[in-house]
């Protein structure tokens, strides 16, 4: 089989955002588009020539011909052995594990998460290195580089590849693995948590639904919920993966899960619901009438980790990204373990991961892990929950208000304001960047400023500066606003506004965070004269 050497020329708009490149579909389906942007990964991750590499996806539009496309891409460079989820799907936190157990150099993943699907949704590429994790900045703008000077990729005439037959096929010298995407995962969540525990739970009428959103997550659920652990196949709602998500946004918040939410939210519902997003990487954790936080979530699991067969020795340390509710540093104080600041991007937890210096992770963005795969993991936070249920009978509100009682709250909102013409966003989070010096001693809404500052990371591993990544505002009694905008969109620019407030225990304790944090959103609206600047009068949403 020989190699074509294709001439080619770059595109301009190749800048991968906060996890790889997403664009509108219309944008990847230009010709040359995708091969171009794979290449420039192969040049800037060195040389695949002879590896193994991973790869799959979500299941969303256009991710069959970008799998045809990949294989001949790999073929032409030389990569010797392409690991792919069978029907071309392998969610974020089992390809990251594929990745880790089969030694492989690296993964592509396609995928643009939890946007929408579809042929006028969006697609994308993570792109994660031999640890399992997604590249690094400096790895992510090397392959920006070389996008913009790029002049020729490699190709051979693979294929097509048969995508739903498990076993290995030869296409010349490279040789092509179709593997079923679930069965490794299954295998380590059953060495991490107590199947024996949740089983007896629903044998004995525990209630639960968990939203797949008809995206990648169903097949593991209906594997490891319903085959493994007893839940019925019914509970299970969305489960089929469908190009686009059956309509939806594939994102498990309030807004975007609304099948979860009618249930949970409605007569006599379910003692437990849960949901994850396209490529299975997030996690939203409901009780009756009620979402659990993020941030409260990895305080509780930072908390209550040791009741959990796989961490039962403990924690080395924990880390949130930076807007996340500082809710888990007051558990790593009490515990006496260290917890870490990074920026927004799963990728910033990696090194510590890879380190040692730390065990479990989350994020705002209802992302939650450990150190068992380098990627967020939503069916094993939902594990977990269940786990913790199983484990101390208490009911998913009795959790949260204990640890509440014990440890204070952080009550956390998020306010997203969607803002067309992305300039604007631009330009006013250079003003507010440029302000933050001269804010701290001030008073905004009566409410005295003690901390203004333009977040920068400094890595303890390999000392790599991260900067630009946020402008905290916090205030004398602990309150804290965080703005930035975010990475993840294909179109305008989303300013996203962070509200924390600290609650002790006390009448306030239960109160919804929306309601506790209504002060800090004025004052945020006034402090990056949002009105002003972008006309928009309220968010376009709040999670
Ligand atoms: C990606 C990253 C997450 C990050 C999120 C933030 O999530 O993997 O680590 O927290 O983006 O998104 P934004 O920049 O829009 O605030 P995902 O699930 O989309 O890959």
């Amino acid at each position: 089989m020989s190699t074509e050497t294709v001439s080619t020329r770059p595109f301009p708009d190749q800048k991968p955002g906060t996890a790889g490149l997403r664009k509108k579909v219309v944008v990847f389906q230009q010709p040359g588009y995708l091969e171009n942007f794979l290449q420039s990964i192969v040049d800037a991750a060195g040389n695949y020539r002879g590896a193994t590499l991973v790869a799959g996806g979500d299941g969303r539009y256009f991710n069959d011909q970008a799998i045809q496309t990949l294989a001949r891409i790999a073929a032409g460079n030389g990569v010797e052995r392409l690991i792919i989820g069978r029907s071309g799907l392998l969610s974020t936190p089992a390809a990251s594990h594929l990745i880790r157990t089969r030694r492989a150099a690296g993964g592509l993943l396609l995928t643009a998460s939890h946007n929408p699907g579809g042929p006028d949704g969006d697609f994308g590429i993570k792109v994660n290195t031999a640890s399992g994790g997604q590249a690094s900045e400096s790895m992510m703008e090397a392959v920006y580089r070389h996008t913009r000077s790029i002049s020729r990729y490699l190709t051979a005439a693979v294929g097509p590849v048969d995508l739903d037959r498990t076993g290995e096929s030869r296409y010349g010298p490279l040789t092509v693995e179709i593997v079923d995407p679930v069965a490794e995962y299954a295998a380590l969540m059953e060495r991490l948590f107590d199947f024996g525990g949740i089983r007896s739970l629903f044998a004995g009428g525990f209630t639960a639904r968990y939203d797949a959103m008809h995206a990648v997550t169903g097949p593991y659920a209906s594997e490891i919920l319903h085959r493994r652990l007893g839940l019925p196949a019914d509970w299970i709602l969305n489960a089929v993966p469908l190009p686009d998500f059956g309509g939806g946004h594939p994102d498990p918040n309030p807004v975007d899960a609304a099948d979860l939410m009618s249930v949970m939210t409605g007569d006599d519902p379910p003692r437990f619901g849960a949901a994850s997003d396209g490529d299975g990487d997030r996690n939203m954790i409901l009780g009756p009438g009620m979402v659990v936080s993020p941030g409260d979530s990895l305080a509780v699991m930072t908390a209550m980790a040791t009741e959990i067969p796989g961490y039962r020795k403990g924690l080395a340390g924990v880390a949130r990204s930076m807007p996340t509710s500082r809710a888990v540093d007051r558990v790593a104080a009490a515990l006496d373990i260290p917890c870490y600041e990074t920026p927004t991007g799963w990728r910033f937890f990696c090194n510590l991961l890879d380190d040692g210096r730390i065990d479990l992770c989350g994020e705002e963005s209802f992302g939650t892990s450990s150190s068992h795969v380098r990627e967020k993991d939503g069916l094993w936070a939902v594990l977990f929950w269940l786990n913790l249920i199983a484990v101390t009978g208490k009911s998913v509100p009795e959790i949260i208000q204990a640890h509440w009682r014990r440890f204070g709250r952080n009550a956390f909102s998020r306010e997203d304001y969607f803002i067309a013409d992305a300039g604007i966003g631009d330009d006013l989070l250079a003003r507010l960047e440029a302000s933050v010096s001269t804010m701290i001693g001030t008073r905004c809404d009566g409410r005295p400023i003690r901390q203004a500052d333009v977040f920068e990371y400094e890595d303890p591993v390999d000392g790599s500066v991260s900067g630009h990544q946020g402008v905290r505002v916090v205030f004398e009694d602990d309150s804290r606003i965080v703005f930035r905008l975010s990475g993840t969109g294909t179109a305008g620019a989303t300013l996203r506004i962070y509200l924390e407030r600290r609650i002790e225990d006390g009448p306030l304790l239960c109160r919804p965070a929306v309601e506790l944090n209504a002060p800090l959103s004025q004052a945020a609206r006034s402090i990056a004269s949002v009105g002003d600047l972008t006309g928009l009068s309220s968010p376009t949403a709040t999670v």
